[in-house]
């Protein structure tokens, strides 16, 4: 059995970002002790506040995220961070090397549903001159994150992680240790499952409705084969069955608005995401463009989201002509 850091010293990562990821793993373990008392320990529920997204904030949005904030900007390798849950970023020590980037607890809206829950971050370096406290610091393109990944909170607590060398799942012991329990982790190529929320079906491209039709159509239809479909409501979820078993997860941008490209965010759910999945051979794409690829604008800002097993993503952007908006 290896531990976490066990593994990571031995794929010969670097002993600050061994340090960082063992922090984050602490602050993660707390959550996954509040999750599992859950009703008992009164943490179920909504608060009277709304976040920056405009959503409702759950009790344990609130926890995860004071959790996340506390152990990180403890950590004196920690420059600052940015959280779904906070309007602007945090600095931390003026002399830290690393930004974190998180999403404290994905789908949140399942927790008092009991279905599964996750916190998704993503590292970042520094780079110098700049302010920790101001957004610019933040807004790098996806592929220069350094480490990114995802504990999610389910039956057992698996956290699946890249630090750019694949990637590599660990669940956590109640022993309170992450032992590794799935190495360099590979997506199928091909798949028959998809996940999208088809109560937008109205928003969407033609694009994305002509290639959901033909799944749709089954053995009968274009794609010769039959297509089963899953929708969890928690990112977090989806993308650990397509990591698992393959899969393509979809959620498009609403086309009566450019402007507002889908709901998912690029910084603390598109980019993490998107090195796993790139990470373990699939594709991760806007349907026009590489998500790594993305310039950010802003900390907040949205994108739209097709990721999954390669050749079924390869397959959804032959639907997709050339994009006219830089989308
Ligand atoms: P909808 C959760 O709020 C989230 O950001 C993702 O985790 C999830 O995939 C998506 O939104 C679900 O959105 O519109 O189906 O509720």
């Amino acid at each position: 059995m290896l531990l976490l850091s066990q593994f990571l010293k031995q794929q010969e990562t670097e002993d600050k970002l061994v340090d960082l990821i063992g922090t984050l793993m602490l602050a993660c373990k707390e959550v996954a002790i509040q999750l599992r008392e859950g009703e008992l320990a009164g943490v179920l529920g909504s608060t009277d506040n709304t976040n920056v997204q405009g959503e409702t904030q759950k009790k344990m949005d609130v926890i995860a995220n004071d959790l996340l904030k506390k152990f990180l900007l403890d950590n004196a390798l920690v420059a600052g961070i940015a959280s779904e849950e906070e309007d602007h970023p945090v600095g931390g020590n003026p002399n830290g090397k690393y930004l974190v980037i998180f999403d404290p607890l994905d789908g949140s809206s399942n927790i008092d549903i009991n279905v599964s829950v996750g916190t998704i971050f993503s590292v970042l370096e520094i780079e110098e001159g700049m302010d920790p406290t101001k957004d610019e610091a933040y807004l790098q393109c996806g592929r220069k994150q350094v480490a990114a990944g995802y504990v999610l909170y389910g039956q057992s607590s698996i956290l699946s992680l890249s630090t750019g060398h694949g990637v590599n799942f660990f669940t956590l012991a109640h022993t309170g240790d992450f032992i590794l329990t799935r190495q360099q982790v590979t997506i199928p190529k091909e798949t028959n499952e998809f996940a999208i929320n088809m109560s937008n079906h109205r928003f969407w491209e033609d694009e994305m409705r002509n290639y959901i039709g033909d799944l749709l159509q089954g053995e009968e239809g274009a794609r010769g084969k039959n297509f089963n479909m899953r929708w969890i409501a928690s990112m977090v979820a989806e993308v650990h069955r397509v990591l698992t078993r393959g899969g393509i997860f979809a959620y498009p941008w609403d086309s009566r608005d450019s402007s507002k490209p889908g709901k998912l965010r690029l910084m603390y759910e598109g980019n993490p995401m998107s090195m796993l999945i790139e990470q373990a051979g699939g594709v991760s794409s806007t349907c026009y463009k590489n998500i790594l690829d993305l310039e950010p604008k802003h900390i907040h800002q949205r994108c739209s989201v097709a990721l999954g097993s390669s050749k079924e993503v390869e397959t959804l952007l032959t639907y997709h002509s050339e994009s006219s908006d830089g989308r």
